[in-house]
């Protein structure tokens, strides 16, 4: 069945692509009742649909938040905290306000800057710590040049001639050159969607993963706040099987799910 698709596909593709369009402008009435996704695309579309389209439009190319690759979603977001401790309405959690351990609230005060506020539970793209962290890790794996996870002082040294470019000093616009590299030259279009490198595949590899389902399911899963599925699923030595059923009103459970390599 799924060869037959694939032998389909090329031929079908403007269909497809049709019935997404459909899918993307008519409302899922099964799924009024969600809460509102975050990121840049707040109207609620079909994952599926959203993956095809970012698939033809964007290939190998798409980045963070593009297709089905959105913020996680959380009941516990800002909004429900700051509504239940900031008690004198600054717009600001304190440690006092919070009542908790010392331990919790160094967590949740993630840029350590003393207030729990909105940028300290913001995990989506916009959020300045996580752009800042993001280019930090990228100006530390170009200097850990063997890839061990350390900078070493020969490492630093390395990335300090590299700045100073001849000179046995950095001036501030080297400095800013080091932390802030020009960004790459965007893709040439008649490139876009073809294998940026030995880890690029092309569009149709892409989509033969998404109907396939080696990229991610095309079943969209429940929703915040909604009741997970039942299933089965053998253990790793495949000495037993497990079902949610059997642990269901009776503790609580953690599903976790992922790409593991
Ligand atoms: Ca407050
Ligand atoms: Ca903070």
């Amino acid at each position: 069945m799924k060869r037959h698709c694939l032998r389909f596909m090329p031929t079908a593709l403007p269909l497809v692509m049709a019935i997404t369009a459909i899918m993307i402008v008519r409302p899922s009435p099964g799924l009024a009742a969600d809460p509102p996704r975050r990121g840049p695309s707040s109207a609620k579309v079909p994952e599926f649909a959203e993956m095809l389209w970012a698939i033809v439009k964007d290939g190998a190319d798409m980045g963070p938040n593009s297709g089905w690759f959105h913020p996680s979603e959380s009941r516990y977001e800002w909004s429900w905290l700051v509504t239940r401790f900031d008690r004198n309405r600054d717009g600001v959690v304190t440690a006092d306000e919070l009542k908790g351990s010392a331990r919790l609230f160094r967590a949740l005060d993630r840029d350590g800057d003393g207030t729990v506020t909105a940028e300290d539970l913001d995990w989506s793209p916009r959020s300045r710590y996580l752009q800042g962290r993001a280019l930090a890790r990228g100006r530390f794996a170009q200097m850990d040049r063997n890839g061990n996870g350390r900078v070493t002082l020969a490492e630093w040294q390395k990335a300090f001639e590299q700045a100073a470019n001849g000179k046995k000093f950095l001036t501030q616009e080297d400095v800013a050159a080091l932390l802030y590299p020009p960004p790459a030259a965007p893709r040439p279009a008649a490139s876009r969607g073809k294998p940026s490198g030995p880890e690029g595949p092309s569009r149709w590899t892409l989509l033969k993963g998404l109907f396939t389902g080696e990229i991610g399911s095309i079943t969209e899963g429940p929703g915040l706040g909604r009741e997970a599925p039942p299933f089965t699923l053998e253990s790793p030595d495949k000495s037993r099987r497990v079902s949610l059923a059997d642990f269901r009103g009776k503790k609580p459970v953690v599903l976790v799910f992922g790409s593991f390599t």
